[in-house]
């Protein structure tokens, strides 16, 4: 059996709640195909998340690496292309604003996603859910999660597929927030549970 640390974040700026918390605590300890799902929820934290991601890989020493993180706004379920050495935005749920700060200096400048981006959408499309390809994770803290898994896997441990899906809303936190699309949590879920099932054979 192989592991896979799936990822989540807990609510930040105005979203009352963040749907990826519900579905990697639904998600956690099942059994996808191969892969034995380890769920961890992650604090809105610049100076905490990308740490706790590598303390988590640490401890759990996983084969796969799945963050999610929620884009209000977008109507589809969208795997990430990229990540970039940038870390910029709004005011996490500490405080913290970085302008322009690169979150490695060391860094690449960016980095692929080691997930099979490609056939998540095809399967998502396959079994009735919208999907495409995102080629931006932006630079807040979903970028930097995924920056700083690549980062880890490229330098430190190459064979474990890394990255990054953005979800859009569930209607829970359609309804409170009134202004964006939004899909059911089991839609969301399924959708997610897909997209490991697409690591299986990659
Ligand atoms: N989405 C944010 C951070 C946490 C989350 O769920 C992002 O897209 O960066």
């Amino acid at each position: 059996m192989r592991k896979l640390l799936l990822t989540g974040f807990e609510p930040f700026l105005d979203f009352t709640v963040n749907p990826t918390m519900k579905i990697v605590e639904e998600l956690d300890g099942d059994l996808i195909g191969d892969y034995e799902i380890i769920g961890k929820i992650m604090p809105v934290d610049f100076n905490a998340s990308g740490k706790m991601l590598l303390d988590f890989v640490a401890e759990e020493n996983p084969d796969a690496v799945i963050s999610l993180g929620l884009a209000a706004g977008r109507y589809k379920i969208t795997p990430e292309r990229i990540a970039i050495n940038v870390k910029d935005g709004a005011a996490d749920n500490e405080g913290n604003k970085p302008i322009d700060e690169p979150i490695r200096e060391e860094g690449e400048p960016a980095y692929l996603s080691a997930l099979p981006i490609r056939k998540m959408v095809d399967s998502l499309l396959a079994n009735g859910l919208p999907a495409t390809i995102s080629n931006t994770a932006g630079a807040y803290l979903c970028n930097n999660v995924m920056y700083e898994g690549l980062h880890y896997a490229k330098t430190t441990k190459p064979e474990m597929k890394t990255g990054f899906i953005h979800i859009p809303a569930s209607h829970e936190l359609a309804i409170q927030h009134g202004r964006i699309p939004s899909w059911s949590h089991e839609d969301l879920l399924r959708g997610v549970r897909i997209c490991i099932e697409a690591l299986e054979e990659a």
